[in-house]
């Protein structure tokens, strides 16, 4: 694999210090471009090998940000698609970050079309602000986060609340923001750690291409969930944590249980045993026996020790669940009392997830199975613009 052909993008100025902390983990160095419109944000770090920081739209904002409005945002990326198209290159695959809630993610819908139009495949997440950030955030997320759906190929929503999940009261403001950022960084430095350093079962970036554009439906909705374990047991216990993630649980939807294709990730060291990578598809096809599996490891000697798992649960549309072991009444598996928790969950564990709804603090309009707010070609898995 070629290191162009992959590249984290991240877009807005939260975004900028998630990416910037996968970057200053990842085992090899990786090519990531921060995207804002606020120059400080590029202001705000020291220089990282392969990281390099793009401003747009200063023309018009003079570096000063969007002022929270998103149609300035997307209207200072097209300034500048020229620009753009020489700084992202022609990788395979991009995987980009946005924090919705801003104005600066309001040019995510013009980037992803860009990247399309290079065939680049993309796998985007999204976070939705906390409740407490006010109506006028959730309102600039709930308007952008279906328009993302049409134009990137597989989308995680993720709303920082349940990202931050139970015991979060607690916490001050800036330890919430700096807990579901450390969350998400170590998620995606799973998942980019298994595609740049894949061994045996390979899952590289051309796979993860196919994976993603071989499909009729774009916005593929994605739930993921990770945990990292060590000891006798690694196996089964990060199996039972990511079993266990509320993360799957959205809207009613067992997310897991109903998943189309999963994608399992596992990181280990040398050590790592056949007999381990059977308990946990074993584990997982007890839970989802009609998915198709996909499987890529990452060995790497300084893991040696630890497991991690990641596992990313593709969504289909609803008309075409077929019921697992956690529905056997047929359709979707409800929610009992609000979802699992993961019991014991470990500090290196990070779950993110995803919720259908298109409409922010409404419970889905579900008849005969189906959300009906889910967008119609998103339910009937038409694939737009490809
Ligand atoms: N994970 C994380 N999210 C944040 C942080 N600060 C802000 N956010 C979220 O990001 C959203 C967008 O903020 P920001 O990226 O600063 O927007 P911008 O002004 O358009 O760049 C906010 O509404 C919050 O939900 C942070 O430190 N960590
Ligand atoms: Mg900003």
């Amino acid at each position: 694999m070629n290191a162009d052909d992959l590249l984290l993008i991240s877009v807005g100025g939260a975004a900028a210090g998630i990416a910037r902390d996968v970057a200053a983990h990842a085992a090899t160095p990786m090519r990531v471009l921060i995207l804002d419109t606020d120059d400080a944000t590029a202001q705000a770090a020291p220089p990282q090998a392969g990281v390099s920081s793009y401003i747009f739209g200063t023309e018009r904002l003079n570096g000063r940000g969007t002022g929270g409005d998103r149609n300035v945002g997307a209207g200072a990326l097209r300034d500048e698609a020229a620009a753009l198209q020489t700084q992202i290159g022609t990788p395979r695959l991009a995987v980009v970050l946005t924090c919705c809630g801003g104005g600066t993610s309001g040019a995510m819908p013009y980037l992803l079309e860009i990247l399309r139009a290079k065939g680049t495949a993309t796998l985007t997440f999204a976070t939705e602000p906390f409740s407490f950030e006010g109506d006028d955030r959730r309102r600039n997320a709930s308007n952008l986060l279906p328009m993302l759906e049409g134009c990137t190929d597989a989308l995680a929503r993720i709303p920082l609340t349940g990202l931050l999940g139970e015991g979060g009261d607690g916490l001050t403001a800036a330890e919430a923001f700096r807990e579901v950022s450390e969350r998400l960084a170590a998620g995606i430095g799973l998942l980019w750690a298994l595609i740049t350093r894949p061994a045996f079962i390979g899952f590289d970036a051309e796979r993860f291409h196919q994976f993603l554009v071989d499909h009729p439906q774009s916005g593929l909705p994605v739930f993921f969930a990770d945990a990292c374990c060590t000891g006798t047991d690694r196996d089964r216990e990060a199996l039972r944590q990511v079993i266990g993630s509320p993360r799957f649980q959205v809207a009613g939807i067992d997310r897991l249980a109903n998943a189309a294709k999963i994608l399992v990730g596992v990181l280990a060291g040398p050590d790592l045993r056949l007999s381990e990578l059977g308990t946990i598809r074993q584990g997982l096809r007890e839970i989802a026996p009609s998915a198709e599996y996909f499987l890529g490891t990452s060995l790497e000697e300084q893991r040696t020790g630890s497991l991690a798992l990641v596992v990313m649960a593709f969504g289909k549309p609803p008309t075409d669940v077929t019921p697992g072991p956690r529905a056997p009444e047929g359709g979707l598996r409800p929610i009992r009392g609000g979802g699992r928790r993961a019991k014991g969950a470990q500090g290196s564990a990070a779950r993110l997830g995803s919720v259908p709804n298109r409409f922010a603090d409404v419970e889905p309009t579900v008849i005969n199975g189906q959300n009906l707010d889910e967008p119609t070609y998103h339910r009937r898995g038409i694939r737009l613009k490809r």
